[in-house]
């Protein structure tokens, strides 16, 4: 059962459910005997990024970084999952050029950032109008949206069964070898 290595990134606001669906995701592909592995915030910035904050080149470095691991994964026959906010354009092409084409498909977690602060999961919308944290992506940092994702998924509005069946639809067949 050989399968395709891809990176699959998603990318959008803090709180718009990108781990969210990864998470989703490589449930569906592991129940269908797929090798995955997931890339995020929560297991990147506490190691291999630890000394990294959000400033842009802060930013830029910690998608050097993720896009190289995720490259080494592909390598290893793995499917990557990758959920960054990873805000800017120039460093999501630069991940896009690290392998060969079609094997990086862009998803764009879209979300409007009125959901995203009214859910605020997490409190720290709330701390950025504060003032209490520094360049946060919406409030006082920018997010350039994606101009030509493979796949633009509307997770302030749908419900995650059928974002998870959308990301599916896409991947089956770019994963068949
Ligand atoms: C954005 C921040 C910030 C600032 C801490 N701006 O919702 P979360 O908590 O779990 O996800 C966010 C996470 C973003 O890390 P990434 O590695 O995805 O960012 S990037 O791709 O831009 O490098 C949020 C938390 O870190 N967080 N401070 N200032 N998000």
């Amino acid at each position: 059962n050989a399968h395709r290595s891809v990176i699959v990134w998603f990318t959008g606001l803090s709180g718009a459910g990108k781990s969210t669906l990864a998470n989703a995701v490589e449930e569906r592909l592991h129940l269908a005997g797929y090798r995955t592995y997931v890339l995020d915030g929560d297991n990147v910035r506490q190691g291999l990024c630890a000394d990294l904050g959000f400033s842009p080149d802060e930013r830029m470095e910690n998608i050097r970084r993720v896009g190289e691991t995720a490259k080494l994964f592909v390598d290893a026959g793995v499917v990557v999952l990758a959920a960054f906010i990873s805000p800017f354009r120039s460093d999501r092409a630069r991940v896009r050029a690290l392998v060969p084409d079609g094997d990086f498909i862009e998803i764009h977690c879209r979300c409007s950032l009125a959901v995203c602060e009214e859910r605020d999961v997490k409190g720290l919308y709330r701390l950025a109008r504060m003032g209490a944290i520094a360049e946060f992506t919406g409030i006082s940092s920018p997010y350039e949206v994606p101009e030509a994702p493979e796949l633009i998924v509307d997770t302030g509005t749908q419900h995650l069964a059928e974002s998870v069946d959308d990301v599916m639809a896409l991947l089956q067949p770019r994963l068949q070898v």
